[in-house]
């Protein structure tokens, strides 16, 4: 808030009460002012703006990838429950482990894999009008992500990527539905894993590390590509790449049709992509991407909005897995969306902690008051706010530690734009997306 009409409020309060005579009338006064001064302390929040606040209320056709998108939730009735993870997060359990899915084996693998089949047969085979269906997980990212939904009592539309959105919007989405997954398969300690997907080499256990997953992790994984299983998605592009790994630097005009790019090309660009999202992208603005409040136009291009991981390994792993996974209005539907955007929560979560720079999430209470709603496991309508997204151990869970070393020891060169390896210093091109497009 402006500091000088902070003063003039005091310095007219002041005046206010040394003209009162009474000491009762000056408590008085003292009491109006500082309640005065809580009132203007809110209306002149630091950027004189408001938060995002997404109502279901007057959702119209949204555009994305040249089409109109037709992605309105169904009509609500009940009423609307805010989150309080404080209290319906019972925090004497213990945290539940997201873990690296290339590291499930035996018996845990096996039983991972049947529940997911089990869960995704059930929510696959709800109504399309059930907000729990998986019709409607890929309906409910579509209306977020492609303007459907305006600014309360505007006409602006609202996009939850390429801004300060995206990491908390995604982590509750996959919160809830991780809750959904829990409530059908009967199992309160059901834990979405992740797809490891930044990781491309194997590595020894570090010394004095008791647990923690360091296989590599960039191949797509097997539980989600068992044509058997209902984990599977048909409409995703899950043959072309044949065991190949990931590719992270995927340009935009590929994303229909990626190339087969043979391992010894794509990971040491992999490290180098990793490396720019990761590390390069050090402060609160390049990495979690640029503030959005109430009254600002949808955010539609990606370059000057978003986050240096959203539209680098985030991007490239929609685009490679491709068919419904690759665009914005259908990925949801695929849920591998939930095992690879389970990856970019915990990078989200590491990031604080890495080496050098100004790596705190924004402070600004635009951002921290922003307000999504969800569908619980009931098919209750919830409210949430940014800032009771912002610690995953306040949401109950952790991650298990991956062999993230792998892109932080990554050293660049003095060259712009090549970012070599310390252990092969092979120069390596870097392309950053130059134009793009939603998924
Ligand atoms: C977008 O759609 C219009 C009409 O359907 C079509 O003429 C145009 O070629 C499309 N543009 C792209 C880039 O696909
Ligand atoms: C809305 O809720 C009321 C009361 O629970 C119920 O009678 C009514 O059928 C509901 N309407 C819709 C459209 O679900
Ligand atoms: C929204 O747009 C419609 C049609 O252009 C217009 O009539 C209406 O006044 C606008 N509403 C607001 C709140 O701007
Ligand atoms: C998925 O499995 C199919 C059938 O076994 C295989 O052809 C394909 O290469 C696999 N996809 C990936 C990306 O590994
Ligand atoms: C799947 O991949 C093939 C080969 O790369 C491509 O020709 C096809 O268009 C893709 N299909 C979808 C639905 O993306
Ligand atoms: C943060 O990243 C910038 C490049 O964006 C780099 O110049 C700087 O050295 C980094 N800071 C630290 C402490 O690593
Ligand atoms: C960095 O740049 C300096 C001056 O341009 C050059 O002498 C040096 O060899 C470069 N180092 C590397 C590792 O490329
Ligand atoms: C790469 O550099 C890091 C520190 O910058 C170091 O810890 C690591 O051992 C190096 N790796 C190799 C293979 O030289
Ligand atoms: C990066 O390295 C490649 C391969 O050595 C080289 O062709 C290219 O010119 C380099 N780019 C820059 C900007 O130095
Ligand atoms: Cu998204």
């Amino acid at each position: 808030m402006p500091s000088s009409s902070t003063s003039s409020i005091l310095l007219q309060c002041a005046a206010q009460m040394a003209a009162t005579r009474r000491f009762q009338g000056r408590v008085q006064m003292l009491i109006i002012c500082l309640v005065w001064l809580a009132i203007v302390a809110t209306l002149l929040s630091p950027c004189a703006a408001d938060p995002i606040k997404i109502t279901f209320d007057g959702c119209i056709p949204g555009y994305a990838n040249n089409k109109t998108q037709y992605c309105c939730p169904p009509k609500y009735n009940g009423t609307i429950v805010d989150l309080c993870p404080e209290k319906e997060i019972d925090s004497s359990k213990p945290l539940r482990v997201r873990k690296a899915l290339q590291c499930l084996t035996g018996k845990e693998l096996k039983v991972y894999k049947s529940k997911l089949d089990k869960a995704y047969m059930i929510l696959r085979n709800l109504p399309n009008n059930d907000p729990r269906s998986v019709y409607q997980h890929a309906k409910f990212h579509c209306a977020y992500g492609t303007g459907a939904f305006v600014q309360p009592g505007t006409n602006i539309t609202i996009d939850i990527h390429f801004s300060w959105l995206f990491y908390p919007f995604h982590r509750m989405f996959l919160y809830f539905h991780e809750r959904l997954l829990q409530h059908v398969l009967g199992d309160p300690d059901f834990t979405i894993h992740f797809w490891n997907w930044d990781n491309g080499a194997t590595v020894p256990q570090p010394k004095g590390s008791k647990s923690g997953c360091f296989k590599a992790g960039n191949v797509l994984p097997p539980v989600y590509n068992d044509s058997a299983t209902a984990q599977y998605e048909v409409r995703s592009n899950l043959t072309r790449f044949k065991g190949l790994p990931v590719d992270l630097s995927i340009l935009p005009e590929e994303r229909n049709n990626p190339p087969l790019r043979p391992a010894e090309v794509v990971l040491p660009r992999n490290l180098a992509s990793m490396y720019i999202a990761m590390m390069i992208g050090n402060t609160t603005r390049s990495f979690l991407g640029r503030e959005y409040r109430y009254g600002d136009t949808q955010v539609l291009d990606p370059l000057t909005g978003a986050g240096t991981l959203e539209v680098m390994g985030h991007a490239s792993g929609h685009w490679w897995v491709g068919g419904i996974m690759g665009f914005v209005e259908t990925s949801a539907g695929d849920p591998l969306f939930f095992a690879h955007h389970s990856n970019i929560d915990r990078l989200w979560n590491n990031w604080h902690h890495l080496p050098g720079g100004d790596r705190k999430d924004w402070s600004d209470t635009d951002f921290l008051n922003a307000e999504f709603l969800f569908w619980d496991e009931t098919a209750t309508l919830r409210r949430v706010k940014v800032k009771d997204a912002l610690s995953i151990e306040g949401l109950g869970y952790t991650f298990e530690t991956a062999n993230d070393a792998h892109w932080i020891n990554y050293v660049p060169t003095n060259s712009t734009g090549n970012v070599t390896s310390n252990s092969s210093s092979k120069p390596v091109d870097v392309h950053f997306p130059t134009r793009w497009n939603r998924v």
